[in-house]
């Protein structure tokens, strides 16, 4: 009988936990799924091995104007971007990569 006793006090505090994990866990902080983007705008300067050096227009709230090297999301675009392209791209805070690069005007030859 004793046993028994114990094992139903166990069962109910396991549900009193169980109950207020339920209850807690709408309240969790919000994974990170969803970080701020911005459209970048510039035009290509040099194309290096791993980055690209773009000067790029203000970014308010992610970077000045400036010219700086910045990584590139698929290397592949470096093979297809050259100096003197106009380019946009996505970038997100706290992330100074460039997402997917596009080319809106190519270098005039
Ligand atoms: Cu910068």
């Amino acid at each position: 009988m004793r046993t028994r006793s114990a094992v139903k006090i166990l069962v109910y505090k396991l549900a009193v936990v169980l109950a207020l994990a339920c209850l807690t866990a709408p309240f969790a902080p919000a994974q990170q799924t969803a970080k701020k983007s911005y459209v970048f705008k510039g035009k290509v300067e040099s194309v290096g091995p791993r980055t690209v050096t773009v000067a790029n227009e203000k970014i308010e709230g992610w970077m000045e104007a400036m010219t700086m090297a910045y990584p590139v999301d698929k290397p592949e675009v470096l093979k297809t971007i050259k100096a003197g392209d106009q380019i946009t791209a996505t970038v997100y805070d706290g992330d100074s990569t460039l997402h997917d690069v596009q080319v809106v005007a190519p270098a005039k030859k």
